[in-house]
């Protein structure tokens, strides 16, 4: 008959092991200091308008960031009729990511759209976090024109290419263009949220698309990234990983 004896330090040694397994989390941070975009696909958007291809390059910082920075020069913007801030993505391709959060430092150079995508498959199917000071698009097609923040989910290669989730128009603050800024956006079972280093924050929530890659969108913008950080927050099956570590430590003993 297995009997378990459940001694002081035994129950010590079952509290770490559930300690490290329901906060261990694996965190990358990407700082582009050894010069190598290997991992990186650029990929401009169907259609475009003008100004491309992109240029999305690694650089010494010129805008202040730390050392080697991630820099796109091109000023490529746009579908044919210029409708929903579209441009050129660069994607992390080494790992895709369910929960997560990412934080990025971020030197604007022109006061165009920048912003975050998640969830990404490919430019028919991902989710975005994008904030503009232009007053662009002139007619916008989820009907949010710049200056803007909004999250928006893409749903096709053509008209109407997004489907707006969660907008901020007239509250909207303008970004400081060539200073340092800094972006969070937290994704957890489906909720987004995308915060500013001022605060100023979007959320939504969406179940369409779940695993992805993530990376960088630009319209008609100069920037320059750095210390672009994901932190995988989504549990791997950490009731099966406690149990195998358990048993580990019985046989120990
Ligand atoms: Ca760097
Ligand atoms: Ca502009
Ligand atoms: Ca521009």
């Amino acid at each position: 008959m297995f009997r378990l004896k459940l001694g002081a330090d035994m129950i010590l040694v079952l509290l770490g092991l559930i300690l490290i397994t329901g906060v261990s989390q694996a965190q990358l941070v990407l700082d582009f200091e050894d010069g190598n975009l290997d991992a990186w696909e650029v990929i401009d958007d169907v259609d475009l308008g003008d100004a491309g291809p992109s240029t999305w390059e690694i650089r010494n910082s010129q805008l202040g960031l730390d050392g080697k920075a991630l820099y796109q020069g091109s000023n490529i913007w746009g579908d044919a009729t210029d409708s929903c801030l579209m441009g050129t993505f660069i994607i992390y391709k080494g790992e895709q990511f369910t929960d997560f959060v990412i934080d990025v430092d971020v030197v604007a150079n022109d006061n165009d759209g920048m912003g975050l995508v998640w969830a990404y498959s490919d430019t028919s199917q991902h989710y975005r976090a994008i904030m503009i000071n232009d007053g662009w698009p002139d007619v916008p097609v989820d009907g949010v024109k710049g200056p803007c923040m909004k999250i928006s989910k893409r749903i096709s290669n053509s008209n109407p290419w997004y489907e707006l989730l969660g907008a901020m128009d007239r509250t909207y603050v303008p970004y400081q263009e060539g200073q340092k800024l800094h972006w969070t956006l937290e994704v957890t079972g489906g909720s987004f949220t995308f915060t500013r280093e001022d605060g100023l924050s979007i959320s939504a929530e969406d179940h369409s698309y779940d695993t992805g890659y993530v990376g960088i969108q630009l319209y008609a913008q100069q920037a320059e990234f750095d210390n672009f950080t994901i932190l995988d927050t989504y549990p791997v099956d950490p009731a099966g990983k406690l149990a195998s570590m358990w048993g580990r430590v019985k046989v120990a003993r």
